[in-house]
């Protein structure tokens, strides 16, 4: 491909000769001799011409396939330039402005040369400049950390409870980033992994998770949190030391060094900048764990996810082992799940497009939103309110399609004077002590139960519909 650029100044010419040339063939074309004699010696062809004139460019070979550059360099001549590129036939005209006064004179010019595209170098080079600053940003806030845990005999890492991807692949990155091994930084949990799929990925990784107690925080010279904050373990934590996750904010607590980025979809998307600000190698097993950690905690980008996940994405993905993935994904159904499904089918209740069911008690609390998001995929079926009884615990998963009323505002119009109650509009969840729910509403028997809910839900989308 053969490109043309009309230029005035040297640093614009270089720049386009260092993009452009490598595929692209350059001719230039300048009006003053003395900037065309800086590139006597260069292989570069610029030639001495008026921009102005339609002639110049005939002779230059336009044709209606070259692309056309054209510095602005602020002068009132660009309507001339444009006229007669136009005239010589030309019809892929880039206009290249330096800042916003440039863009903004070109864009009164957009009535007239709508075949005209408007670039500055500040929306062609900041992006990558900004990135790169960014980075060293990261680079020493990483590094600090880093020397801060140096001399640590043993580190944990500690996670939430029932570790999800996200949090076992933080952990793998943070003892990467600190050159460690499982013996100096342990990963561990005061209560252990129970998902089945989540422990696939414990099983094909070949993950070492700890579980810990309270008492054995005193015997690590440092502690640090990935995908959790302190005040999940009120009162338990000595001192925290480095606090890296996604969840949105919580204060009062004192931690050394925090990178707390609600905006985030994953841990691991924070992680994976700190690894590359500090150009760190990232094992084909930590880059395995830390991929499917950023998809399974999106939803492969169907929630709450940004640029930068998408980023940390397409950075991982080729160090990663898909195959592993695709195993780690597995199977979705269970022998297991498939009882549960079977059982909320015979008993659970159908009633203007909501499905309700009870499960009992199951021995864990996984099979209730499984069962939610199931069923929801269900023809006729707009809303899912699945429930169970959980270690003395009532358990409620809500989902609904999206278009209605709120799922999070449901359980909290129900649940949040007698126990946890949260979401958003299409899933939420409420967790009551057993004791609390048969007090307020006077009922702990399976089919009631279920009944009850129907009755609650009914009335919910109804109050909200009269008003
Ligand atoms: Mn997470």
């Amino acid at each position: 491909m053969r490109c043309l650029a009309v230029c005035h100044t040297e640093l614009v010419i270089r720049l386009l000769e260092a993009v452009l040339t490598p595929n692209a063939e350059l001719d230039v074309l300048v009006e003053s001799r003395a900037l065309a004699r800086h590139f006597e010696s260069s292989e570069l062809p610029v030639s001495v011409a008026n921009p102005t004139k339609v002639d110049s460019y005939v002779r230059a070979g336009l044709s209606p396939v070259t692309p056309v550059f054209v510095e602005d360099n602020g002068r009132k001549g660009l309507r001339k330039v444009l006229e007669a590129l136009r005239g010589a036939g030309g019809t892929l005209i880039y206009v290249l402005g330096t800042s916003l006064a440039d863009v903004r004179r070109t864009e009164e010019l957009r009535d007239d040369f709508p075949e005209v595209t408007t670039l500055t170098l500040a929306e062609l080079m900041g992006p990558p400049l900004l990135t790169e600053l960014g980075r060293s940003v990261t680079r020493q806030r990483v590094q600090q950390y880093q020397r801060y845990m140096a001399d640590a005999d043993r580190v944990l890492i500690l996670t939430h409870n029932d570790p999800d991807p996200d949090a076992m692949a933080s952990g793998l990155a943070l003892r990467t980033i600190l050159r460690r091994t499982r013996q100096t930084a342990v990963i561990g949990c005061l209560q252990p992994v129970t998902r089945p799929e989540n422990l696939r990925m414990v099983k094909l990784l070949d993950l070492k998770i700890e579980t810990v107690t309270p008492e054995q925080f005193k015997d690590f010279d440092k502690i640090a949190l990935v995908d959790v904050q302190p005040h999940y373990f009120p009162g338990l934590l000595p001192h925290v030391d480095l606090v890296i996750d996604h969840h949105p904010e919580q204060t009062g607590y004192n931690a050394i060094f925090t990178d707390i980025r609600p905006d985030y979809g994953s841990t691991c998307t924070i992680l994976t900048e700190h690894l590359r600000a500090v150009d760190m190698d990232i094992s084909e097993r930590t880059a395995t764990a830390m991929l499917y950690a950023i998809k399974s905690d999106t939803l492969f980008f169907n929630r709450h996810a940004n640029r930068a996940d998408l980023d940390s994405f397409s950075h991982l993905y080729p160090l990663a082992e898909a195959t592993m993935i695709r195993k780690m994904e597995g199977a979705e159904i269970t022998a297991e799940r498939l009882d549960y499904l079977i059982k909320s089918w015979q008993q659970g209740r159908m009633m203007e497009h909501v499905f309700c069911a009870f499960l009992g008690e199951p021995p864990r609390d996984d099979f209730i939103p499984y069962v939610a998001d199931f069923y929801l995929q269900l023809e006729n079926v707009q809303w899912t309110v699945i429930s169970g009884v959980v270690n003395d615990t009532f358990v409620v998963s809500v989902r609904n399609l999206g278009y209605s009323r709120n799922a999070g505002d449901f359980v909290r119009r129900w649940f949040n004077d007698i126990g946890s109650a949260g979401g958003h509009r299409t899933m939420a969840k409420a967790v009551v002590p057993l004791e609390a729910f048969q007090k307020k509403f006077g009922t702990y028997e399976g089919s009631r139960i279920n009944q009850r809910m129907l009755e609650l839900v009914l009335e919910f989308l109804h109050e909200t519909r009269d008003k």
